[in-house]
């Protein structure tokens, strides 16, 4: 086969960038390792930037979202023994953000692919990356007890953070960022109303999350250590232990009840740079991980994805690639941006295993002056919304 851009992974970035570049007219073909089944049974984010919705709508892709997602003002921080807060986004920075879930968005972008006749290729393992340096890269994957070869001039790595893209750029050429955090979030999904609002939940035995999905559609979190598993947690020990971390007049309005899904996932903020290597793009999980404490994850891989089409969209129709030169330090700029925010609002809102009672006493001055200042407020509210893209 061949094609101007083979697009790896057929998640979100992947099936964003390849929606776009057929809308432009440039031939493209995603490769998912995956079924799609698979890939539509992960529970994942739950919210979108204002920036990240309009992106869809500008796409056509917005009409189930604007029909069944819901626009919200801002979310809640509850401490324990202290007045909540509120990151009023709307009223900083007159956006809103969309309660949207991650599945739904790949729900319809698998559709629109499939409308459109685009080429995704489901089930592709073994996907290797060659020629990367040169002009004329090229990609091999086995399907069905054949071997395939795509020839092509660009490649997109959309491959997540486990993928084969991020591993094909030499080490040496390579400058990766890392923390690990000592704990987890531990999900839950539950068949009933949720909370009107989001809300993040400062209690000293962890962190507590309520989130949503439809009106009959609830998500819930709590900090766990990093060496439970699911298994640990029956139903009734999450709801006591949810219920405990949220003060009393909000517990009480929790709708609890069997989980349909369950899961735990490691919190890690990740950086691999640069985000090209010769004729290797790489976009969204690929090239970095933030903790999902601030909503970033899904938001930035699409606004990766918004900095590479145009750059790829300029090649290939103006031949000018000063975009695609620009593109890692442009995206880099965004990321780091979600990275310091994400860090910044999980060093908040988590109790840290190994601190001492100065990093607590700091904890608090740092909330105490999101209760005080309306500075703070304005600051937290316009990184939270999400940064302007570059233009
Ligand atoms: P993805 O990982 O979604 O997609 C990559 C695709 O590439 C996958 O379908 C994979 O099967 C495929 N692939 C991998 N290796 C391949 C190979 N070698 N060959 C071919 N295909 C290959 N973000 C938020 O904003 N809020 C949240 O609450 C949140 N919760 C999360 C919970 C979990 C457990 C995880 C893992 C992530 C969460 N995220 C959250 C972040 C998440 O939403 C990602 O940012 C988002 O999926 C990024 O999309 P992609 O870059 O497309 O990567
Ligand atoms: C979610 O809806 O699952 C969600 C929302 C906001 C977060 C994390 C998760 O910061």
């Amino acid at each position: 086969m061949r094609t101007k851009v083979c697009i790896i992974g057929g998640g979100p970035s992947g099936l964003l960038l390849s929606h776009i570049l057929d809308a432009n007219g440039i031939d493209n073909v995603v490769l998912e390792r995956q079924s799609k089944d698979h890939v539509l049974s992960r529970i994942r984010a739950g919210v979108l930037e204002a920036g990240a919705a309009q992106l869809l709508r500008d796409h056509g892709l917005g009409e189930r979202m604007d029909r069944e997602g819901k626009a919200k003002d801002g979310t809640r921080i509850l401490w324990q023994d202290r007045p909540d807060f509120f990151i009023d986004v709307k009223k900083w920075t007159g956006q809103q953000m969309m309660a949207y879930g991650q599945t739904n968005i790949t729900e319809d972008l698998y559709a629109a692919r499939e409308r459109d006749c685009g080429a995704v290729v489901c089930d592709a393992k073994d996907v290797a990356l060659h020629d990367i340096e040169t002009d004329a890269p090229h990609v091999t994957y086995q399907k069905n007890g054949q071997r395939h070869r795509v020839h092509c001039r660009f490649i997109a790595g959309c491959d997540g953070f486990h993928g084969a893209s991020r591993q094909a750029i030499p080490a040496t050429h390579r400058r990766e960022y890392e923390r690990i955090y000592p704990f987890g979030w531990l999900g839950i999904m539950v068949e009933k109303p949720p909370l009107d609002d989001f809300i993040y939940a400062y209690h000293e035995d962890g962190m507590a999350m309520a989130a949503q999905r439809n009106p009959m559609l609830s998500r819930y979190y709590i900090q766990v250590p990093l060496s439970d598993t699911p298994e640990d947690w029956s139903d009734d020990r999450f709801w006591e232990a949810l219920l405990h971390r949220f003060p009393v007049d909000v517990a009480k309005t929790i709708h609890t009840g069997p989980s349909i899904e369950k899961s735990i996932a490691p919190l890690r903020s990740f950086v691999s740079e640069p985000m090209r290597h010769g004729s290797l793009f790489l976009a969204g999980d690929a090239g970095h991980i933030v903790p999902p404490t601030g909503a970033k994850g899904l938001n930035l891989a699409i606004s990766d994805v918004y900095y590479l089409q145009r750059a790829l969209v300029a090649h290939f129709k103006d031949a000018n690639d000063a975009l695609l030169d620009d593109y890692s330090g442009t995206a880099l700029m965004r990321i780091w941006a979600a990275e310091n925010i994400s860090w910044r609002l999980t060093k908040l809102l988590h109790v840290f295993p190994d601190e001492d009672p100065f990093d607590q006493k700091i904890r608090e001055n740092d909330y105490d002056l999101l209760l005080t200042s309306e500075a703070a407020q304005h600051a937290l509210a316009y990184e939270y919304i999400g940064l302007p893209y570059a233009t």
